[in-house]
């Protein structure tokens, strides 16, 4: 490809293959090809770096990142068969199983992530989908963590359209369900369901009202062509996920995908610039795989326009940075989460945060 500037880059100077449809980066589109996905992972690395940065800045404040903190309402013995699932009923990884949650734990889980300055809660489940039964109480978990004054999110698979309306009409913010890879590359990873059962939960989620969460997950084994198609399909959807996860596969033992090579790091980071780049108003959320990464390679990808992340210990089953290790990176970057960068005076959550070791420039942001 040839790339001479940024401000002239466009796929008609580049000499990649493909179609030649103009394009503006960072300009909101449903109609994305591959070959237009490839060129911009093509794009020199401080190109590609740039223009994402350009595009995000359009849109957000860069030193501002959404924080949300996950909770495993019901764990194990799933009956899908995801390849890279620790809790997949189909492979043995040694994690214990568990029953629904009771709701007053969730809720005292929920008032510790608010405490510790989270400002979504996201609970998951390790389900196929739902049974009428366990409606009422996924109901009642929605309405409680919403009345702490959370943001609400939930993962439970997929959703019947009276289903998704229920959970909206309880007050869920977000639902999130991945396309996990490209639709070439879906039948190497799950059988027990298509991609075109997720297109219709999360068309179900569109329908009843509620943010759509979806992204997926890198580092799989898939091609780089799969990864453009992962992000092309996000894009093409009729709107723009609002929160777009990138995930980096946790290689868990005992999963099909144990032995799995780690994906090159700047790879990941240049999945991250080009989801900013192709959803311009989305948060793109830093999401599994950050215990492997270091501090660099997450400034990295903040400049690269991701602004979203999961915060707290744990995420589903495997491990997260923990609270502190966060803000002290967030002290550094001069970073502040973005519910406190909007909720200006909250002494109290400043002072536990204070504790939680960020930095000086942190607190003056959030006090
Ligand atoms: N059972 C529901 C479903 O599949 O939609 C909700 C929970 S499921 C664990 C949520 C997402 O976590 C998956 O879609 C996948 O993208 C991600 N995930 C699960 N295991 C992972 C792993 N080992 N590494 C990276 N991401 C993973
Ligand atoms: C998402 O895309 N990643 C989160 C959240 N949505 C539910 C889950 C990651 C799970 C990683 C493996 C585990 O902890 O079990
Ligand atoms: Fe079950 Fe979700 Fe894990 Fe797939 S990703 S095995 S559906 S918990």
């Amino acid at each position: 490809m040839s790339v001479t500037s940024v401000s002239q880059w466009s796929p008609e100077n580049s000499s990649a293959a493909g179609d030649s449809a103009a394009f503006e980066l960072g300009a909101v589109r449903h109609d994305w090809t591959v070959a237009q996905v490839n060129k911009l992972f093509a794009m020199p690395f401080n190109d590609l770096l740039f223009e994402a940065q350009r595009v995000h800045r359009q849109h957000f404040n860069p030193n501002a990142v959404q924080v949300s903190t996950l909770l495993s309402i019901k764990t194990g013995a799933c009956p899908e068969d995801c390849k890279y699932c620790p809790q997949s009923g189909h492979y043995n990884t040694g994690l214990e199983k568990e029953k629904l949650l009771e709701i007053e734990k969730v809720v005292a889980a929920a008032e510790r992530a608010k405490a510790a300055g989270s400002g979504r809660f996201c609970m998951g489940a390790a389900w196929r989908n739902p049974r009428e039964k366990d409606m009422p109480y996924v109901v009642e978990m929605v309405r409680r963590v919403k009345a702490l004054g959370l943001e609400t999110c939930m993962t439970l698979g997929m959703l019947e359209e009276k289903q998704a309306a229920d959970l909206a009409e309880a007050g869920l913010d977000y639902y999130n369900h991945n396309l996990d890879t490209s639709p070439e590359y879906y039948d190497q990873i799950i059988t027990t369901r298509t991609y075109s059962d997720r297109l219709d939960t999360l068309a179900h989620v569109r329908d009843a009202g509620m943010k759509v969460c979806s992204g997926g997950i890198v580092g799989m084994g898939e091609s780089a062509n799969d990864r453009s198609g992962l992000l092309k399909q996000l894009a093409n959807l009729p709107h723009h996920p609002e929160s777009v996860p990138i995930n980096m596969l946790v290689a868990v033992k005992g999963t099909p995908l144990e032995d799995q090579a780690p994906l090159e790091p700047f790879e990941f980071v240049r999945t991250i610039a080009v989801a900013r780049i192709m959803m311009p108003k989305s948060y793109v959320r830093l999401s599994a795989g950050r215990e492997s990464m270091n501090e660099q390679m997450q400034a990295m990808c903040f400049f690269a326009g991701a602004n979203s992340l999961f915060y707290g210990e744990k995420l589903l089953t495997t491990a997260n940075p923990d609270a502190n290790t966060d803000m002290a990176l967030f002290g550094k970057l001069g970073i502040q989460p973005e519910h406190l960068a909007v909720q200006q005076a909250q002494p109290e959550l400043a002072a536990v945060l204070a504790s939680q070791g960020g930095q000086e420039q942190f607190y003056n942001a959030a006090g």
